[in-house]
């Protein structure tokens, strides 16, 4: 009988229709040929790569599942799953391009902004002509942005915007900002073009993780826009926590691909090296830990994929987002961490792949709410106590 694929052991991937294997198949390719060959020294370099951007948004991998009708793929969301993890099978780095970009600014505009706004702004973003960032998290404290101190005040028709926000992705390399103030009316989102006077955004350097990856601080001083760029159709803190459900959704799957990614490559390895007069995959120890590896990525395939059926019949609820995001990310970067050590010396290079991967895992599993944050709301939602 024919060997299982090692990474999908369970045949997932069965489970897929064929126009969701034909978009994985498609991403895919476009790592293999695009991505791997140079992404080790993007990393190395602390360069994010900005020339594939038009080919992504070719693709159609940008605002994926937002409808045709404003220049967008329309697929499913069990389809923007797997294309995030094809992109994190890559790197890190390059899914949170999209994530961002996706479910973080296209998808607040389609979800809460006016129809003027969605012709102008989303056509552009899923051609990756305008590309933007998300800015929540402030300095003072990511975990609880509800105590946020930016703050936005109506003055005639406009608004004027003053504040930081902190560690935010494609910050340095985005035309506009989806930006969330306190207002007299509670949280409030507010497009920012990034040429708007009084706005600066500063690189973060010397990264250690994610470092093909732009990642900023913004400021505002007086930064004004007019009313046309408040997002109408949503206020309260449940307007950037709806987003975060969307990015969080596809962080379920990307570190799929980060740990098949690292599986693969010393699965190879071990075969290869021989120690003790035995390739490497000849012992027990060694064994184990994959099989381990093998064990913790199927479930998680089939987390995701459930949860993926659960969204596209509109039944996904947070807390399940919640326990994926918490357990796929701590798959991942656990199985980047042992591929790792089984790589010996040469796993501290990005010759390989297991460190960068390892590296970028500690800022999944940090950003889009940390893990004890995950932890703490399925907590809540077991007991009905808020512990936060
Ligand atoms: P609470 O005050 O209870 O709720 C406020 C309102 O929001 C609603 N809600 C949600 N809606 C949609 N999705 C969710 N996940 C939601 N969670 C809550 C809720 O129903 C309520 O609505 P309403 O109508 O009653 O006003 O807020 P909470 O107690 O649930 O929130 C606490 C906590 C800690 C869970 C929340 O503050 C949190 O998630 N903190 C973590 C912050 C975070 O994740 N920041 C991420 C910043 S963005 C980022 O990291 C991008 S990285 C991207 C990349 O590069 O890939
Ligand atoms: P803090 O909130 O200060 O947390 C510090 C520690 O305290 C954590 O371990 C946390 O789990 C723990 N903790 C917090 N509350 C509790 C509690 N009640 N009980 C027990 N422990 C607790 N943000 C954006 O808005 N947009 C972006 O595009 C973006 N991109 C990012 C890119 C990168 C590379 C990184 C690293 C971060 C990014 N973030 C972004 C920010 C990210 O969302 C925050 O870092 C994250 O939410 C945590 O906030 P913090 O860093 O302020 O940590």
């Amino acid at each position: 009988a024919a060997r299982l694929n090692p990474l999908d052991l369970y045949d997932v991937r069965s489970l897929l229709s064929d126009e969701e294997r034909m978009v994985q198949d498609t991403v895919g390719r476009f790592v293999d040929e695009k991505v791997l060959p140079i992404i080790g020294d993007c990393f190395d370099q602390g360069r994010f790569p900005k020339e594939l951007i038009p080919e992504i948004a070719n693709l159609g991998l940008l605002g994926a599942t937002i409808p045709e009708k404003y220049g967008c793929a329309g697929m499913n969301g069990v389809s923007y799953g797997l294309i995030c993890q094809e992109l994190e099978r890559g790197d890190s780095g390059l899914r949170s391009f999209a994530s961002v970009q996706s479910s973080l600014c296209m998808y607040p505009i389609y979800a809460y902004g006016s129809e003027e706004q969605k012709m102008h702004y989303l056509p552009k973003m899923a051609a990756g002509e305008v590309i933007g960032c998300f800015g929540l998290t402030e300095p003072h404290g990511g975990s609880d942005p509800a105590n946020m101190k930016t703050n936005a005040k109506k003055d005639g028709g406009d608004w004027v915007i003053n504040g930081a926000k902190m560690w935010i992705t494609n910050g340095n390399i985005a035309q506009i900002a989806i930006v969330w103030a306190q207002t007299e009316d509670g949280i409030q989102g507010f497009i920012v073009p990034t040429d708007t006077k009084g706005f600066t955004a500063q690189e973060v350097h010397k990264k250690m993780s994610l470092r093909a990856s732009v990642t900023s601080a913004l400021f505002f001083d007086n930064v004004r826009v007019p009313e046309a760029n408040r997002l109408p159709n949503v206020k309260g803190l449940k307007g950037p926590l709806g987003c975060l459900t969307q990015a969080r959704y596809g962080i379920t799957w990307g570190p799929i691909g980060a740990a098949q990614a690292c599986l693969k490559e010393v699965l190879d390895y071990t075969q290869e090296r021989v120690l003790f007069g035995r390739p490497l995959a000849s012992n027990q120890a060694i064994q184990l830990k994959m099989a381990d590896m093998a064990r913790r990525i199927t479930s998680a395939q089939l987390l995701s994929l459930q949860l993926g059926r659960l969204k596209d019949a509109g039944k996904m609820e947070p807390t399940q987002v919640s326990l994926a995001k918490w357990n796929n990310c701590r798959m991942a970067i656990d199985i980047a961490r042992e591929c790792r050590d089984i790589l010996g010396g040469a796993g501290i290079t990005v010759e390989h792949s297991a460190i960068r991967h390892a590296l970028n895992l500690e800022s999944v599993i940090t950003y889009e709410g940390t893990e004890t944050v995950h932890q703490l709301v399925v907590g809540r939602e077991l007991t009905g106590i808020n512990a936060f």
